[in-house]
């Protein structure tokens, strides 16, 4: 049996108005996990169609999320990155996940309804299995450890139940590792500028709602400025923050993205007004992302290179994943190997 001691995987979909919440939740996660982890960083573009996208807006969106990882520190030569369709093997334990996960669990995914909102009927139906195929995702390489933000929480939950029963199953105990998810950091969870109570999410309709990894200097302190607040002054205590979400998600960002703890954060404003802390939050906004998103634009600008990292990066990951999946394809019983 193919084993590793330690691989990480996570993906990143391409559809577009990548964000600050993508950035501290998910992809500056990837950057630290290079020196302790075997690491595949896929650009999931096998998801994103799961809401209709543009085709060519969908190639130039691959491309930039790729250019985002790149940007942001995750090294392409070292560790792999690609993305998911090169590697037609994640469709195929897609398909077998499909018959291992359950229908009850899928019903309870809760992103599932949120994203298909009211009209259920409508929504493609891969939007309604997307998670076993995240789930084939993570297994196919035999993955261990998973960064992501809270949001993924519960598919990653679901990425166990189907590992362990298709062990079960198969007669094959530890044949899938159970992934272990990494969500760390003080902005697991990074919420909308304009509503403290909701996720910061690339289809919200208001640009105000998020910062953008290619928003430029000037974009990026506006909508700082114009970010949500209440009307008292910052609290002394993390007791307070329950009920004040837009105070908490600024406090949040600004320790992420000074690498300090909530709780220093909360003592260095303590009784500030808001626009101190959103003085200070813009400059390092802007200190942080606006190099990526310069370096994003430099990579984007030669697709090209991005698509020979991309293509480079495929043939890396279906050499790991064909073993591991020709081994599914005789557990299960299929003709053929
Ligand atoms: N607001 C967030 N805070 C922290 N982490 C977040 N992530 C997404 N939003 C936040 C994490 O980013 C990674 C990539 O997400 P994705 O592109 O695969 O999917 P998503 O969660 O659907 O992204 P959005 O922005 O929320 O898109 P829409 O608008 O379609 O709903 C994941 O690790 C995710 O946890």
């Amino acid at each position: 049996m193919t084993q590793v001691k330690a691989r990480v995987l996570s993906g990143v979909q391409p559809t577009g108005n990548l964000h600050l919440g993508n950035y501290l939740g998910a992809i500056r996660n990837f950057v630290g996990l290079q020196q302790t982890h075997e690491c595949l960083y896929c650009v999931v573009d096998m998801h994103a169609i799961t809401v209709f996208q543009d085709p060519v807006e969908l190639a130039a969106n691959t491309r930039e999320v790729a250019a985002a990882f790149i940007a942001a520190g995750v090294d392409p030569k070292n560790h792999i990155v690609f993305n998911q369709a090169q590697v037609s093997q994640h469709a195929e334990l897609a398909w077998v996940l499909n018959c291992v996960a359950r229908m009850g669990w899928l019903n309870r995914m809760t992103q599932f309804k949120e994203k298909a909102g009211k009209d259920r009927e409508k929504a493609s139906v891969g939007l309604y299995v997307y998670p076993n195929l995240m789930a084939a995702d993570i297994l196919l390489y035999k993955a261990t450890h998973v960064p992501v933000g809270e949001d993924q929480k519960q598919h990653l939950e679901l990425a166990r139940d189907i590992a362990q029963k298709f062990n079960n199953d198969f007669n094959a105990p530890e044949f899938f590792p159970l992934p272990e998810p990494i969500i760390q950091g003080p902005a697991t969870r990074v919420m909308s500028l304009r509503d403290g109570s909701k996720k910061m999410s690339k289809s919200d309709p208001s640009d105000l709602s998020r910062i953008t990894m290619t928003d430029q200097a000037d974009d990026i302190a506006r909508k700082i400025r114009k970010a949500k607040t209440d009307p008292d002054a910052l609290p002394e205590t993390a007791d307070e923050l329950p009920g004040r979400p837009e105070a908490a998600n600024l406090l949040g960002l600004f320790a992420a993205l000074t690498d300090q703890q909530l709780s220093a954060v909360i003592g260095q404003f303590a009784g500030a007004q808001f626009s101190v802390l959103k003085e200070q939050l813009a400059e390092v906004a802007v200190e942080k992302i606006a190099p990526i998103g310069a370096e994003m634009k430099r990579l984007t600008d030669d697709p090209a290179t991005i698509d020979a990292i991309l293509a480079d990066g495929a043939a890396r990951a279906r050499a790991i994943a064909e073993p591991i999946m020709a081994e599914v394809r005789q557990r299960v019983g299929f003709l053929g190997n």
